[in-house]
Parts: structure tokens; sequence; C-alpha cells
């Protein structure tokens, strides 16, 4: 599952470094929304669901944490510590979000809009539906 991790290349210079993202050049598809999760606890993990058609690209751009990617046969776990990685999450995959560092901060980057119809929030659902796109 590592073609999930996508190491994102960075502009360095004196001043820092800068990391730009350009729809459907470094990431496999149009953003459509963008989001952010911050104010993370250590002891709160997040996700547990699935998406059935949703695609993001993750990044954990201040902090660290650990991403756990479920495909329905094998699990993953990366750890986050670096705005030059990312995590692209397609559809039909569990992802738990664990083990925030007190500054985690991830940036969301989004194929869609935001619907809560398009969650898949239950695992046996989600291994059900893993089963039939593999019978088909
Ligand atoms: C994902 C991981 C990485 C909205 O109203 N709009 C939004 O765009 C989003 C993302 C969420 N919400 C609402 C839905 C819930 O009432 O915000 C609340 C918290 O969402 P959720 O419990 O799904 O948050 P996470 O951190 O478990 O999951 C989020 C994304 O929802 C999900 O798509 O892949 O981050």
């Amino acid at each position: 599952m590592n073609r999930n991790l996508i190491e994102l290349k960075d502009i360095t210079d004196e001043r820092g470094s800068l990391i730009a993202i350009e729809n459907l050049k470094n990431i496999p598809f149009e953003i459509k929304r963008v989001y952010y999760l911050f104010n993370l606890e250590n002891d709160k993990p997040r996700g547990f669901h699935a998406h059935k058609s949703l695609k993001q690209l993750i990044i954990c751009i201040s902090g660290e944490c650990d991403f756990i990617l479920n495909n329905g046969v094998s699990e993953q776990t990366f750890h986050l510590n670096s705005p030059t990685q990312a995590i692209l999450c397609e559809s039909l995959v569990w992802r738990e979000m664990i083990n925030f560092s007190s500054n985690a901060i991830l940036l969301v980057l989004a194929s869609d809009f935001y619907n809560e119809d398009d969650y898949i929030r239950d695992y046996n659902v989600f291994l059900d539906m893993v089963k039939g796109e593999s019978n088909d």
C-alpha cells in the first residue's frame, strides 16, 4: 500500500520551505474542498470510517500522528511527521488517525464537497462493500 505515501517536492532556500499542490499534477484528482484538523488530543482518535467515492490527500503540516489505512484485506500504519509527506486516501479505505502530538495539524484536500451519505461508518458494512467490489 506504499503507493498511498506521496513525497511532495519542497522548494527550500535560506528563508525556509514551500510546497505547492496543483490539481491533477501532484494530486490525482480535482480539489473541491479543503479542511484541516487541529486542537487534536493524543487520547482522542479520529476517523473510523471509509468513503464510498471520496478521494483525499492528507498532510500532517505540523506535529505528528499515526495514520492507519485498511483496505479490508490488509492494514498499514504511516507515521506522519513531515509536511513533505502526503497520504493518498482513496475510496473504500477504512482510516483511523491516532497518537496526535499536541501541535498536530492535518490538512486535507478532498475530491468532493462534504456529503454525509458518502461515509461508511460501520466497519462490517465496509467489509461487505469491499467483498461486493471484489466479486464484481
Ligand atoms: C476523513 C478524515 C481524514 C463537516 O460538516 N464538513 C466537512 O467537510 C467535514 C470533513 C466534516 N464535517 C462535520 C461532520 C461531523 O459532524 O464535522 C464533524 C466531524 O467530522 P468527522 O467525525 O467525520 O471527523 P474525522 O476527523 O473523524 O474525519 C475527517 C473527515 O470527516 C473524513 O472524511 O477522511 O477527517
